[in-house]
């Protein structure tokens, strides 16, 4: 369990003994609550069946990417074996791998594109 400043804070008032005073000073230390979302890679797959200009469209129509750009990276899936195509929040991410899954799916291209949590 990971625990923010602000529960550390929390739990570290709650421990000490009472001085007879009640809780009614006022709780200057709790400001530090900044646990940042975890971010998720999104990545392409390469495979043998799937058209290159398919991938590019892919590319520009669900990750808004120019068309150079995206001529690109595909280029450097089909060379490399896959590609980071962009980083999100967890919902953002799995809301671009459904949609691409489901544009592959729906023209019967193999394509393969699944997200990876960032360190
Ligand atoms: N390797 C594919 C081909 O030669 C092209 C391709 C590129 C497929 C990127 C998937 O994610 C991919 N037609």
């Amino acid at each position: 369990m990971l625990l923010t400043d602000q529960t550390r804070t929390i739990r570290a008032m709650a421990d000490r003994p009472d001085d007879g005073e009640g809780d009614t000073g006022v709780a200057t230390k709790v400001k530090p609550k900044t646990a940042k979302p975890p971010l998720y890679k999104v990545l392409l797959l390469n495979d043998d069946y799937t058209p290159m200009e398919f991938v590019v469209l892919v590319l520009e129509r669900f990750f808004g990417i120019g068309h150079s750009h995206a001529v690109e990276i595909m280029l450097t899936v089909h060379k490399k074996g896959l590609a980071v195509v962009g980083v999100f929040s967890h919902e953002i991410a799995e809301t671009k791998v459904a949609q691409v899954m489901d544009f592959a799916r729906r023209n019967q291209h193999p394509l393969q594109c699944t997200m990876e949590k960032e360190e």
